[in-house]
């Protein structure tokens, strides 16, 4: 029975670099683990079963190496991949690490400040598509303001939009079939983050030239630090075929982003969105990587963090059977059946029409007695805790 939960390439899990090859540094104290080499976060990834791994073009890639420096180091790399049979189904940029984005890096004031981070992600996305990338992250960790007088934020939108529309048009030029996945923030490291949730990316991905090939990367935690429903942010992003890729890790709700390993918070948020995301109540799998964005606690070694990552996956294949499960249930199936009514279902399909607002108007419809009747809620609702806590299969 346990077995069955094991990882196995065909779950697309995925791992960044940046995450199973955290030190443990955070603003009050010094790395706890050694920084490992990328070749051995690979070999190790590919042993516990992961599909493959992500990166920021600076994890693999030292800042302001050499040209044959970065040939050695991705020659070793692709090398690597091969040996292990691991992907790189995306890749992004670092735009937040060097002091040059201390004011933002596509919306800074300054252009050469501008021109350096179109130049840095054009190089990132060249990277990437040399390992296979076909997913490109933009996360705008410095895309905001502590002293909001600055700019005004109308430009910082715009800037974000042309930079869009500008490696849209590269990635295209180049043929690297590449799709973009834009990921919201509301803070941290800013005190604040322009496009702050995965909603204000979706209108603004509406607003881009190419907005066909960009989409979005919600985060479980970004979304829980606004207080925010994760699962409802993707549902919307599912419901518009915008959901690209996603970063799936654990936060408590007002926190500092906490990263945390998959599951370990909010069991009943992970629950519906692996719901969501696997499609056990019906419509639409999301078909793309797995990816956790997660680190293991501080307390760890290197051990404890190889720990870390078979519980994020492992958490994961456990919360899918016990979704499947809950589906599955004939008593939850009856609560959550869909309501049929053979007068009104028609007029309220196939949108607007003269003929059908008569009807609705002239329509005697029974208030009271959907007013009165009690819907079961906390039945279902128990259900699911009972699903979830391993005692109803
Ligand atoms: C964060 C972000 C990052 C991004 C990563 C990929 O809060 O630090 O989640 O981890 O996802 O930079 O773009
Ligand atoms: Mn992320
Ligand atoms: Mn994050």
């Amino acid at each position: 029975m346990a077995a069955s939960f094991d990882p196995v390439r065909e779950d697309l899990f995925t791992f960044g670099l940046w995450t199973v090859g955290n030190p443990g540094r955070d603003p009050f104290g010094d790395a706890v683990r050694p920084v490992q080499d990328p070749n051995h976060l690979v070999r190790k990834l590919a042993e516990i079963g992961a599909y493959g791994v992500n990166l920021h073009d600076n994890d693999l890639v030292p800042f302001g190496a050499s040209a044959s420096e970065q040939a050695r180091i991705v020659g070793e790399f692709k090398k690597t991949l091969a040996d292990t049979g691991m992907k790189v189904p995306m890749a992004t940029t670092n735009l937040f690490t060097h002091p040059v984005f201390k004011d933002g890096a596509f919306t800074s004031n300054d252009p050469k400040v501008r021109a350096f981070a179109l130049q840095k992600t054009m190089r990132a996305m060249d990277l990437g598509a040399e390992l296979g990338a076909k997913i490109f992250v933009f996360w705008g960790g410095r895309e905001g303001c502590e002293a909001d007088a600055c700019r005004d934020p109308r430009t910082a939108w715009q800037r974000m939009r042309e930079s869009m529309d500008f490696l849209c048009g590269y990635a295209k030029d180049q043929d690297y079939g590449m799709r973009f996945a834009l990921e919201a923030k509301p803070n941290e490291p800013r005190g604040d983050l322009y496009l702050p949730t995965t909603g204000h990316m979706l209108h603004f991905i509406s607003t881009l030239e190419h907005h066909e090939m960009v989409g979005v990367n919600p985060e479980v935690a970004h979304e829980v630090m606004a207080g925010l429903s994760f699962a409802h942010n993707v549902a919307q992003a599912m419901a518009c075929d915008k959901l690209f890729h996603i970063d799936l890790n654990g936060q408590k709700i007002g926190r500092y982003d906490q990263d945390l390993r998959f599951g370990s918070e909010d069991q009943k948020g992970a629950f519906l969105l692996v719901r969501l995301l696997e499609g056990t109540l019906g419509g639409k799998r999301y078909e793309g990587p797995r990816h956790f964005d997660a680190h293991a606690y501080r307390s760890e070694d290197e051990a404890g963090v190889w720990e870390f990552a078979k519980g994020c996956m492992r958490t994961y294949k456990i919360l899918h059977a016990r979704a499947k499960a809950f589906d599955q249930d004939a008593e939850v199936r009856q609560l959550i059946a869909e309501q049929k009514d053979a007068a009104l279902d028609p007029l309220l399909a196939g949108g607007f029409s003269r003929q059908k607002a008569d009807a609705l108007k002239a329509a005697s419809i029974d208030v009271d007695a959907a007013a009165k009747r009690g819907l079961g809620y906390e039945r279902l609702d128990q259900l699911l805790v009972e699903h979830l806590l391993g005692v109803r299969s």
